[in-house]
């Protein structure tokens, strides 16, 4: 048995990856510099995989942006609009498709599976022409081997590039890129041949869409698909890579498929992958490449669970290798960074560095003997009892509460057809209320206040006023403005996950664990690592400040259980809904404590409540049961004149209408400026009977809309939905923006509420 792995996080220790990027956009690193950084960067990643005992390493994985945009270059699937600046220069086009320029459109960005990574969507139509340019792919194959590593490049596979990508535009809707596919197959095929020739004798051809629902249609594409490469005879030994779920039906294509070996995914969620291939047989005569250390959250592997998984698969292949069950892309570097973290719970930790020797260690364990691996077994076997009995896992006061929720702290008191006019009476709102999201402005100033506090360079007291300043001017410029419900801007809070997490027992931050999210955009993820509690209030100091100020409803802001689950890395010893339901109850505290203090409307935001749906739809039931539930737990437990506000944003939400409706909030606000009101359509087919505010100011461009569009888009609103449900806000929360725009904008958005209500009250 030997170690692998399929892709390692490509920053580097200290983002450098990241700052030679951004340098090169600002023209601050050259191009040769940057080149020399990435090689530097992929020459240590090589090194640390291979002292770390893994025999393969993989080569392609490394990405100046995105490995789908990649994969684009490497079929030559350039869009129409970006060849111009591709043709000039080649790294520059790259990064065109990738961020746009002020004249073209960037590609599309949508979320990898349910990862937190976001890729570049290809666009493809019935004229696309593939070519093959393994340039990248030779380049860094031949980079590896000269350094003297076995290595296999890793290609994102024709099936699943195809299934990712969207019809170009121009191109009908209903185009289907699957179509191309025998278009396709040829120029993979050089490629596979080109890596041949470098010195590549194996390829990863990496399949994760076929652990989705797949169709009978798309099944057969993809037996064709390795029909047809497995046919070559100028190529690589394939190894088939799924990862993320369960393979399902697509096992039985790809293990009667003529390649060389299979890379499947054997952790909790895809366990059942370890039946099915004994119900088909096994892989006799083939590689078997075991996932059984999980490549997309940060736990130590149980060793002696992992070795019974894999004294199974030996029976069921040839050959059996070790691996993570995804690229490690999704894993910060290196838990030894984190000095600041108890040592204790530090144990528990295996970044992506720690999860290389957890991999080669099984190997060893599997080839030679668990007793070859004695001493790690038995301290693989006390960090997990530490982990099992600790009292930050198990926190009796939690766990009595947990126990105790009854369905009627998931139920306000009265339905939302009577709460309605009690929170208009009580907040004293006009018909089409104007409100924003909940941010206003970063400004560079709040950043720098917060380093100086971090610096010990200005005490709490000196922070703390900075944060009030700011709060005064959000609240006098939306007052002056004549917004009807406002916001205190969370001036103070760094992230939306990050700042409540800082604050609930049981979270814990880190401090150098960057996980990439797209592009040179990395995310922090705090570790939800014991029972939750929440020790003090976290945001009513800010919120009554804020009230302080006004007379007009301050609306206190907090991010919902789901998103804080989904922005996290999770528990593992436990269920998602009862670590949720401990989030909830923290939140609910929290909810409480809000109207208590006299706040009258209270948002939870739930922007991730989409795109947390499991892949396959026979688990989407379970996952919206405890996600709607523990919604309603965190904010049932107010008065029916109080008022619940939600946010949703960067999703199609036709599919989970109910859900969303299941929630049982007064009001939510949507994104749907871009898609000219679509959002509001659909909740009016599905007969969404509460208030909504789909935006009406797309906030993701500094672009100012005009009074009359904005007035256009409530009126396409109105349409959907009666004035008296209807809400006049942005898309999204400002935090992104300057304040030059907001200003211009947000004057803009009264104006045209105003306008609207004043041409409701002449159809009078
Ligand atoms: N918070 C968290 N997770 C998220 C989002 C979030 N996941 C989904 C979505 N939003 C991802 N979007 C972004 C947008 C911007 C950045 C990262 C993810 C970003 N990051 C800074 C960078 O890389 O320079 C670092 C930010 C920091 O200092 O914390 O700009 O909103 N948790
Ligand atoms: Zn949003």
């Amino acid at each position: 048995a030997r170690a692998t792995v399929y892709g390692y996080p490509r920053q580097g220790q200290n983002r450098e990856l990241k700052k030679a990027i951004e340098g090169y956009w600002k023209g601050r690193v050259t191009a040769d510099a940057l080149r020399q950084t990435a090689a530097d960067l992929r020459r240590s990643n090589w090194q640390q995989l291979t002292e770390a005992g893994i025999h393969e390493v993989p080569t392609g994985d490394f990405s100046y942006y995105d490995h789908v945009l990649d994969t684009s270059v490497m079929v030559s699937a350039v869009p129409e609009r970006h060849r111009e600046a591709t043709a000039a220069d080649a790294l520059d086009g790259y990064f065109a498709m990738a961020r746009g320029t002020q004249d073209v459109a960037p590609l599309e960005m949508t979320k990898w599976f349910d990862t937190n990574y976001h890729y570049l969507v290809p666009e493809l139509g019935p004229d696309t022409v593939f070519a093959g340019d393994s340039t990248k792919q030779v380049a860094e194959l031949k980079e590896a081997l000269a350094l003297g590593h076995a290595a296999r490049p890793v290609l994102v596979g024709p099936i699943t590039y195809l299934l990712l990508a969207k019809p170009a535009p121009g191109v009908a809707a209903d185009f289907q890129p699957i179509t191309l596919l025998d278009r396709l197959l040829p120029v993979y095929a050089r490629v596979l041949a080109d890596l041949r020739a470098a010195g590549a004798e194996w390829v990863q051809v990496d399949e994760p869409a076929l652990v989705q629902d797949r169709t009978p249609a798309d099944l057969n594409a993809a037996a064709r698909a390795y029909r047809e490469l497995g046919g070559a005879t100028d190529r690589p030994k394939l190894l088939v890579a799924s990862y993320f779920d369960r393979l399902g039906d697509a096992l039985q294509v790809l293990a009667a498929a003529p390649v060389e070996g299979l890379a499947l995914d054997f952790t909790d969620s895809a366990a059942s992958n370890l039946d099915a291939l004994a119900a088909v047989g096994g892989l006799p005569g083939k590689r078997l490449v075991a996932g059984v250390v999980n490549g997309r959250n940060i736990w130590i592997n149980d060793y002696q669970k992992s070795l019974a998984t894999l004294g199974t698969l030996l029976g069921l292949a040839d050959q059996v290798d070790v691996a993570a069950s995804c690229s490690l892309l999704h894993v910060p570097l290196d838990a030894n960074a984190e000095r600041d973290i108890d040592p204790q719970i530090r144990r528990w930790f295996a970044f992506a560095r720690q999860k290389t020797t957890e991999i080669s260690t099984l190997a060893r364990g599997l080839a030679q003997g668990t007793h070859v691996i004695a001493a790690e077994l038995a301290a693989n076997r006390a960090d997990l009892a530490s982990r099992a009995h600790s009292a930050i896992t198990h926190d009796p006061a939690v766990r009595a509460r947990t126990a105790a929720i009854t369905d009627a702290d998931g139920r306000r008191s009265q339905p939302y057809a009577q709460r309605t006019a009690a929170q208009r009476a009580h907040l004293g709102l006009p018909v089409l209320p104007t409100t924003t999201i909940g941010s206003f402005p970063q400004t560079d100033e709040l950043r720098v206040a917060r380093a100086d506090l971090r610096a010990g360079r200005i005490d709490a007291a000196g922070y703390e006023e900075r944060i009030e300043n700011e709060i005064r001017e959000v609240i006098s410029f939306q007052e002056k403005t004549g917004v009807d419900v406002l916001v205190h801007g969370e001036p103070e809070r760094n992230d939306m996950v990050q700042y409540f997490a800082e604050q609930l027992t049981g979270y814990v931050a880190t401090q150098h664990g960057w996980v990439q999210s797209y592009g040179t955009r990395y995310v922090r993820p705090p570790v939800l690592a014991g029972d939750i509690s929440r020790p003090e209030p976290m945001t009513v100091r800010w919120t009554t400040f804020a009230q302080g100020q006004t007379s007009k409803p301050v609306k206190g802001m907090l991010t919902g259980p789901v998103t804080m689950l989904a922005w996290s890395f999770v528990r593992d010893d436990q269920p998602l809904g009862d670590t949720a339901r401990q989030v909830a109850l923290a939140l609910r505290d929290e909810v409480n404590d809000l109207e208590a203090a006299g706040t009258s409307a209270i948002q939870v935001d739930e922007p991730a409540l989409r795109e947390t749906l499991p892949l396959r739809a026979a688990d989407h039931a379970e996952y919206l049961a405890w996600a709607t539930e523990s919604f309603r737990l965190s904010t049932s437990g107010v008065r029916p004149d109080t008022q619940i506000h939600t946010h949703m944003c960067y999703a199609e939400f036709g599919d989970i209408v109910q859900a969303i409706d299941d929630l049982d909030a007064d009001v939510i606000s949507l994104e749907a400026a871009r898609s000219h009101m679509q959002v509001a359509d659909e909740l009016a087919e599905h007969g969404y009977p509460r208030e909504a505010g789909p935006g009406v100011w797309d906030i993701h461009s500094p672009r100012i809309p005009s009074t009359d569009e904005a007035a256009g888009l409530l009126r396409k609103g109105l349409d959907a939905i009666p004035a008296e449900r209807l809400w006049v806000n942005p898309d999204c929360g400002l935090k992104t923006r300057g304040w030059p725009e907001t200003r211009a904008s947000l004057e803009i958005l009264v104006a045209a509420a105003r306008e609207v209500r004043a041409e409701l009250e002449v159809d009078n």
